[in-house]
């Protein structure tokens, strides 16, 4: 079982899809592990985004992260990181699929909604960025293997 870092950035909860959007990954089956709304300071987005860092778009993708809260979650389930990606879509709204996350509600690169880690090294980085490990909880939804 593997977990990934899940974010709705501050365009998502300002245009209140954070409902829909949990809703999309609960149907896929993943299982929340925590959730809190932050304000996001500037050295928690440097460190969140340091593989960006340098690049041209960095200082508006840190004024876009720390611009209003988010919604930092942690998610589990099998080869998750690569499935949350799929779900979640392209980066360019030109190129995200209708059914993605980014396909159905973004419209506007780089306001795409919603952040996921995109390896094991970024995600357990970006989860210890956000929660302390007692924020992140074991539960069994009873399901059976096969399920
Ligand atoms: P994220 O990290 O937020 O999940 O997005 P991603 O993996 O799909 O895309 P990434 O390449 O990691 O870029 C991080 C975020 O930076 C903004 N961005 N702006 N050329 C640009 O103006 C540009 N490129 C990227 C986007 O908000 C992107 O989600
Ligand atoms: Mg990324």
């Amino acid at each position: 079982m593997e977990r990934t870092f899940l974010m709705i950035k501050p365009d998502g909860v300002q245009r209140g899809l954070v409902g829909r959007i949990i809703s999309r990954l609960e149907d896929k089956g993943f299982t929340l592990v925590a959730c809190k709304f932050v304000q996001v300071t500037i050295e928690q987005a440097e460190f969140h985004y340091n593989e960006h860092v340098g690049k041209d778009f960095f200082p508006n993708l840190v004024r876009m992260i720390t611009s209003g809260p988010v919604l930092a979650m942690v998610w589990e389930g099998d080869d998750i990181i690569t499935l949350s990606r799929i779900l979640i879509g392209k980066t360019n709204v030109r190129e995200a699929q209708p059914g993605t996350i980014r396909g159905d509600f973004a419209a506007h690169t780089p306001n795409n909604l919603i952040h996921g880690s995109d390896s094991v090294e970024s995600s357990t980085r970006e989860i210890r960025n956000f929660f302390d490990s007692n924020e992140l909880v074991n539960y069994d939804k009873g399901l059976k293997p096969w399920i």
